[in-house]
């Protein structure tokens, strides 16, 4: 077996130096040099990238880049682009780069061309897309279609919720989409009760197509929508699928020529540039959807090609991995100060967390090590009203990425630049903090009539009000989030994972922990609906407990 990265020289050196550069807080750093942001940002694909108020110096760098040669990260790259299947655990290639890989290059998986086959799909979803969009493609009272409803759950949800979020003002005024996800009938109960059933198409979207969350929620709509317009031939107006398994939608009832396809090589959580992003390709519009792709895939040409030192992701990848590690951190935030990227946050929560929410690495051996941290956040102004308090005074440090428009998708006077103030004075004001020294003047400043008691009163007030600073961020700034800039800013944290996967050995693409919850839950479900409670004997007193006490309250 590999010895741990923890075991390397390298590790030890970053070790030693943080040991030296934690006695530096961040505003002396910049006190110390002028030229903090000229040395430390970066751009790509219209995103640039400010990562000078961190903690780091060119040693930090240079460091951390001899931690990706040790690792063998441009290796670990190749290996991904040449379609091997590093997804071991599930004997899988990883491809999504393959779904948005505008400039055609080849990519094969078991020595097979994948590219005509995304092409095909591509071109499947603009005919069918331009088909809703013109009413070519009517509902079966002959109405055209005005809603979408995509029934999906985790990563044939959350990718392109967000994405219909984020790009909102790309929007047809006349179409509009829900996401249903939640097995809780509230959540398709409350849908149901908004859409009309004769201008309404549903897409199920899943990978599987076993998925008991999404099933469920498939067959109440369906059985809802032949209820509403009497008629089982209703269906095939009204539903349409996204999935790898062929056979499971002909048994569902959707003829194959209205199933989307993809393929076991497109992982759940990075699979919204597939077929699961049709429902935005119909709101959006292909064009759009093309879009999102090229900027992607800019954006991979970027993580392929540049040199690791001006890499942004292999940076960002890098940066985490010197908190996790070195300063022991276990969370990092994002904060938009952009609202419509207001789902990117839970979106990240599954990219970041399902990828790198591991113990083991990929030989199977216990980490001695940090892995992934919490991902938590919100749009910037509504945290700031809500939990930056734990940012700017309490115990932990934590890193944040500051996402900022330059640019709203509106234009109301003062907006902008009330939010673009509010992003620049957060992510200064977390840095810089403010001394007990500054705290007593200012307040001294304050006060109007210098007596003993308020003298008093602000000495008292002091440590409340001051603020500790040294918390690290990273300022990721764009013009206006087109589709092109959100592409690249998800594939930028789509490898920005990778890279720390790498740096941790471990496995970004298997998720044994949802597979497992799919599976107790079914253990679960027939003791809770009938009679045979035989499988709950293997639960503990708690869960049987609970069990019975639902059983005797429903
Ligand atoms: C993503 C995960 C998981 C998955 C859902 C839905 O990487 O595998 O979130 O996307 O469990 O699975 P199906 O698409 O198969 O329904």
């Amino acid at each position: 077996m590999t010895t741990l990265i923890s075991q390397s020289a390298i590790w030890k050196q970053l070790q030693a130096h943080q040991q030296t550069l934690a006695r530096t807080r961040l505003r002396e750093l910049f006190a110390q040099d002028q030229h903090r942001f000229e040395q430390f940002s970066i751009t790509a694909s219209g995103i640039l990238l400010d990562y000078s108020k961190n903690h780091l110096t060119p040693q930090t760098l240079t460091l951390l880049l001899q931690l990706a040669e040790e690792v063998k990260l441009k290796e670990w790259i190749e290996r991904m682009f040449s379609g091997e299947k590093i997804n071991h655990t599930e004997q899988r290639a990883v491809l999504h780069i393959a779904l948005r890989n505008r400039s055609n290059r080849p990519f094969t998986v078991d020595g097979h061309e994948v590219m005509p086959a995304v092409n095909a799909v591509l071109g499947k979803m603009r005919q069918f897309s331009e088909a809703i969009r013109n009413h070519d493609w009517r509902g079966y009272t002959g109405k055209p279609i005005d809603t979408i409803v995509n029934i999906g759950i985790g990563g044939s949800d959350l990718g392109p919720r967000m994405v219909a979020r984020a790009l909102r003002a790309y929007q047809s005024p006349h179409l509009r989409s829900y996401f249903v996800s939640n097995v809780d009938a509230t959540h398709l109960g409350e849908t149901l009760t908004e859409v009309n059933p004769e201008t309404t198409l549903f897409i199920v979207a899943s990978k599987t197509f076993t998925t008991q969350e999404t099933m469920l929620n498939a067959r109440s709509a369906r059985q809802w929508l032949v209820q509403k317009l009497g008629n089982e031939e209703a269906v095939a107006k009204h539903f349409v699928a996204v999935s790898t398994a062929k056979q499971l939608i002909i048994e569902f009832g959707i003829n194959p020529s209205q199933m989307f396809e993809f393929w076991d090589w497109v992982g759940g959580r990075y699979s919204l540039w597939s077929a699961i992003g049709l429902s935005t390709a119909i709101t959006l519009g292909m064009d759009n959807f093309e879009e999102l792709l090229a900027g992607a895939h800019e954006l991979d040409q970027h993580f392929y090609t540049a040199p690791l030192a001006q890499n942004l992701p292999v940076l960002m990848g890098l940066i985490g991995v010197w908190y996790t590690n070195f300063f022991n951190t276990t969370t990092q935030m994002v904060l938009p100060y952009d609202f419509a990227l207001e789902h990117l946050p839970s979106y990240l929560q599954q990219l970041v967390m399902e990828s790198l929410g591991k113990r083991v690495t990929r030989e199977g051996k216990l980490v001695d090590y940090l892995t992934c941290p919490v991902i938590g956040g919100a749009p910037g102004n509504n945290g700031q009203h809500a939990f930056y308090q734990l940012l700017h005074q309490g115990t932990q440090l934590i890193p944040a990425d500051f996402i900022v428009a330059i640019e709203s998708q509106y234009d109301l006077p003062g907006h902008q630049a009330a939010t673009l103030s509010n992003a620049l004075a957060q992510s200064h004001t977390l840095m810089q903090g403010r001394t007990a020294e500054e705290t007593k003047a200012m307040l001294l400043a304050e006060l109007s009539v210098s007596s003993a008691t308020s003298i008093q009163q602000v000495e008292a007030l002091v440590s409340h009000r001051t603020f500790p600073g040294n918390q690290p961020s990273n300022t990721l700034i764009y013009q206006k989030l087109t589709p092109k800039i959100l592409g690249a800013l998800l594939a930028l944290y789509e490898h920005k994972v990778f890279v720390q996967s790498v740096c941790w050995d471990i496995n970004a693409f298997d998720q044994w922990g949802v597979e497992l919850g799919k599976q107790v839950a079914n253990v679960l479900l027939p003791a809770l609906v009938g009679e045979n409670t035989t499988q709950l004997e293997a639960f503990d007193a708690s869960t049987r407990g609970l069990v019975e006490y639902i059983k005797k309250s429903v």
